[in-house]
């Protein structure tokens, strides 16, 4: 993409009602635009990291066996009647009467749905398991938005929906995920650590968070450090195997959020060197309830003796949207943002520093198209701006390579290439630069393991 031709706002100011340096970063970078309270836009810059995002959730939600769907945001009530959440939700839930006067919310999450889905069409145990997910913008009336998209009204959730036979399938069904979830934030260059959660209006008695430590977390979290350390499950892990080592593993030190931690416990565990209580952002949840909706709602399947049998859910949120936030109070300097490779918006930023100079014009035409010959996402600055200005906007949105080239460098055969984490800047012969960033990018781009 050319500067030139993109729609790149940067603001030059610090905007003074963000409170934390995600929200700030956000705005400056150009990423979002806020449209009234807990609503944004995503402006072209954020929107791409958030697809990005997007994408690893998906590839690992189908190693660990999800299928992909999409259901409206639009719900009718009388699903939220049935369940008896409609008036249980209060004023959270976003309540609306169509034209005919009928009443209608904007889905705060889906289970009712998919529970009506699964009714209308899966008669047996045979079916099953079945995990069906989508990636759906959500509506809660926070009652106090803040910090941006990190705690918004409207925002997007990945929300998926496991269905099993009995209590035994079904945590076999929540371990997946559970492993899935620890991959997916691994590729994106996070540590979130899962915790013993409460389950809220979700319901049921099994819950985890996945925590990204951070001071400006709204959580309050208890742990033993050495959860940090932990081994991510490998891409070969087999989803139809047993997971339940890996769980045990991940469990085994004490990890609870402050509604489910109790200091006697922690204390007792956890010796005091090893102890964290900290903030921490909630990057995603997983439940276990059972058969709370199938119950009531009446979907059930003919069991392996031909008796009808209510199934047992869970229920698995990712948020999409405080994810960008998350990842850059995880990764940022004074500058700006410091993108993983994964989710970066662009790979690498090609700083034309004189546009105005023919040669270095033409070399840099040369580089941006043998970059894009090997599938490197770049943004060539093709623009008339003052070196000082291409590097400060090229450090703000957080691009993680800079390749620089001057009217010195294209006549000397040289280009320099600043690496945005470490600082590091090296020069080396044009000629040498697209493959050297490709073999920095490639291995990066996936962040597998
Ligand atoms: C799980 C999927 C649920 O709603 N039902 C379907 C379950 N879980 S949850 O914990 O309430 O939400 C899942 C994730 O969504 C993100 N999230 C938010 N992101 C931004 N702004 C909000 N107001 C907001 N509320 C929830 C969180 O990441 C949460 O873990």
């Amino acid at each position: 993409m050319r500067k030139s031709n993109y729609f790149l706002p940067v603001l030059k100011e610090v905007p003074k009602e963000a409170e934390i340096i995600s929200h700030r970063l956000m705005l400056r970078a150009g990423m979002i635009r806020q449209q009234a309270s807990g609503l944004y836009s995503w402006l072209p810059l954020g929107y791409k990291v958030m697809r990005k995002i997007q994408t690893i959730i998906e590839q690992e939600q189908l190693r660990a066996g999800a299928i992909q769907m999409l259901m409206p945001t639009l719900q009718p009530a009388d699903l939220w009647r049935e369940s008896g959440r409609y008036d249980a939700y209060g004023k959270e839930m976003l309540r609306i009467t169509d034209r005919h006067d009928r009443d209608m919310l904007f889905g705060p999450t889906n289970e009712e749905m998919i529970t009506d889905i699964f009714r209308s069409y899966v008669r047996s145990y045979k079916e099953l398991p079945l995990n069906l997910y989508h990636i759906q913008w959500k509506f809660r009336d926070e009652i106090r938005p803040r910090f941006g998209t990190m705690r918004s009204r409207e925002f997007l959730m990945k929300d998926g929906y496991s269905f099993d036979v009995d209590k035994e399938a079904a945590e076999k069904s929540y371990n997946r995920m559970f492993v899935a979830y620890l991959r997916t934030y691994y590729r994106m260059g996070l540590t979130a650590i899962p915790m013993k959660a409460e389950t809220g209006p979700i319901g049921g008695d099994l819950s985890h968070e996945f925590i990204v430590l951070a001071d400006t977390g709204e959580s309050a979290v208890f742990c033993h450090q050495d959860i940090l350390k932990k081994t991510i499950p490998p891409r070969d892990t087999d989803f139809t195997g047993d997971l339940t080592p890996i769980i045990d593993d991940w469990t085994s030190l004490y990890a609870a959020t402050e509604d489910m931690v109790n200091m006697e416990e922690f204390e007792r565990d956890v010796p005091e060197e090893k102890r964290i209580a900290a903030s921490g952002i909630e990057v995603g949840q997983i439940f276990y309830f059972g058969t709370k909706y199938s119950k009531i709602m009446k979907a059930s399947v003919t069991g392996p003796d031909g008796k009808d049998v209510p199934v047992h859910s869970g229920s698995y949120g990712i948020g999409l949207t405080r994810l960008v936030p998350a990842i850059i109070e995880a990764s940022h300097d004074e500058s700006g943002i410091i993108w993983p490779v994964s989710v970066a918006p662009f790979e690498v930023a090609l700083l034309n520093l004189k546009a105005a100079d023919d040669l270095c014009s033409s070399v840099c035409d040369d580089l941006y198209a043998q970059l894009q010959a090997v599938g490197i996402d770049v943004l060539y600055d093709d623009t008339k701006d003052g070196a000082g200005a291409k590097f400060a906007t090229a450090d703000l949105i957080g691009i993680p390579f800079q390749l620089i080239v001057g009217p010195r460098g294209a006549k000397a055969g040289e280009a320099e290439i600043k690496d945005r984490k470490t600082g590091e800047r090296q020069t080396m012969p044009i000629g040498d630069a697209v493959s050297y960033l490709q073999t920095q990018i490639e291995p990066a781009r996936r962040n597998d393991i």
